[in-house]
Parts: C-alpha cells; sequence; structure tokens
C-alpha cells in the first residue's frame, strides 16, 4: 500500500509551510505512515489528469490503493481515522475531536482567508484602508472566544488531536499580520503544534521541495 500526495512544484509562499499539502504531510507524519508526493505546476492542476483526481484542479489529492480523495479536511480525517495517533478512541472525546476540526476549517479559518487575500489583492483599491480594519474585526471575532476557551490548556480537548492539527494550521496562516501575538495563548499553541517532531519533519520536507534548484 502506497500513500501518494500531491503538492506545489513551487509553492506561492516559497516554503513557509502555508500551503495545505503541509497539514496532509503532519498527519501522515504524526500517524506514522509513509507517503509519496507527486509535484504538480499550476498548470498541470488544471489539465484533465489532475482535474480527474481532484475537480477544482487543486493541491492537495491522496491517494491509497484505489482510493483517491481531495479536500485537506477530508484526507486528514481519513488518515486520522485509519491509522492510530489523531483521534481518542473513546467515541465522545474522538468526536469533539471532530468537531474542532471542522470548527478550525468552517468557523476560524474563514475570515482568516479572507484577511490574507485582502492583504494580498485589495492593496491597490480606493477602499482597501476602510475596509481592512472590518476585516480585521472579524478575525479578532474568532480569535478572542478560541483564545478563552483555550485558556492556559495544551491543546483544545485533552491530548493532541487531529482538530490540534488542523487549529494551528489555520492560525499559522495569521503568523505575518502579527494579530496572533494579541493572543499570546494562541501564540504559544502554535508554538507548540510547531514544536512537534511530526510538524517538523512535514515542514522540513516541504521546505525541501521549494528549495530545490527549479528543475
Ligand atoms: N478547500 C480545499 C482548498 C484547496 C486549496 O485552496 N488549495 C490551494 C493550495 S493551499 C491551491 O491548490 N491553489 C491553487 C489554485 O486554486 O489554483 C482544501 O482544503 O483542500
Amino acid at each position: 500500500m502506497t500513500i501518494t500526495i500531491t503538492a506545489f512544484e513551487r509553492s506561492p509562499d516559497g516554503g513557509k509551510g502555508l500551503a495545505r499539502d503541509t497539514r496532509v504531510r503532519w498527519a501522515l507524519e504524526e500517524v506514522g505512515q509513509p507517503y509519496e508526493v507527486r509535484l504538480v505546476s499550476f498548470r498541470a492542476m488544471k489539465e484533465p489528469a489532475h482535474l480527474a483526481l481532484h475537480p477544482f484542479g487543486q493541491i492537495p489529492t491522496y491517494q491509497e490503493d484505489d482510493l483517491a480523495i481531495f479536500e485537506t479536511g477530508a484526507i486528514v480525517f481519513h488518515i486520522a481515522d485509519h491509522y492510530p495517533g489523531l483521534l481518542p478512541q473513546d467515541a465522545d472525546a474522538r468526536a469533539r475531536a471532530i468537531t474542532w476540526m471542522f470548527a478550525a476549517l468552517n468557523t476560524v479559518e474563514p475570515p482568516i482567508l479572507e484577511l490574507g487575500n485582502a492583504r494580498l489583492l485589495e492593496r491597490d483599491k480606493p477602499w482597501y484602508a476602510e475596509r481592512l480594519p472590518l476585516v480585521e474585526d472579524r478575525v479578532h471575532g474568532r480569535l478572542a472566544p478560541l483564545s478563552t476557551r483555550l485558556g492556559d490548556a495544551d491543546w483544545l480537548d485533552g491530548p493532541f488531536s487531529a482538530g490540534d492539527l488542523m487549529m494551528v494550521s489555520v492560525l499559522l496562516r495569521l503568523r505575518a499580520s502579527g494579530i496572533l501575538d494579541e493572543y499570546p495563548n494562541l501564540a504559544a499553541y502554535v508554538a507548540r503544534g510547531e514544536a512537534r517532531p511530526a510538524y517538523k519533519r512535514a515542514f522540513d520536507a516541504q521546505l525541501a521541495v521549494n528549495k530545490a534548484p527549479a528543475g
């Protein structure tokens, strides 16, 4: 059985680990499953061979025997569901960990993505300066309650889980904005995630791809 995922041939972030293949790499490292990576260019992502794997022409994808799936949340859930290490055995604790995965992707990430898009794509618009604080407020609207809920715990619900993996990955996208530093417990939470050996292996693997000479 070979697991193959796809990743950018050259990530737009230059190897900061923000492309979503890092989340999948991290999950695979946490559960100790070896995997192969097929690198795809932006052009190849929109061609029929890749569209057969990912209807929206994106990365990451995940193949294992006859199974081919896409969507990072579904991939990380599949890994966590099939290999021990990322979800508790207890049914209620498992349901809560899965809840945090969805909360990361559905509730916390959207305003963070909106902020990223505003900063990247809207800087030259006449309404940028007026809109930016509104978008930032929406980010704070998610971070403040998250910070309250986390309190001084290490992880969101007991031991580290796929819920934390996803939440830390989502919060990492805020690092450059400085907003995370306004919530010291969230900044420390993210740092704890980054300090995990599995995260480091995942990060280093994607960095190696992005630092390799263009071929
Ligand atoms: N909801 C998807 C989003 C996937 C996504 O946005 N992938 C980005 C890389 S992180 C991508 O492929 N962007 C290139 C494009 O959309 O053309 C998931 O979570 O997997």
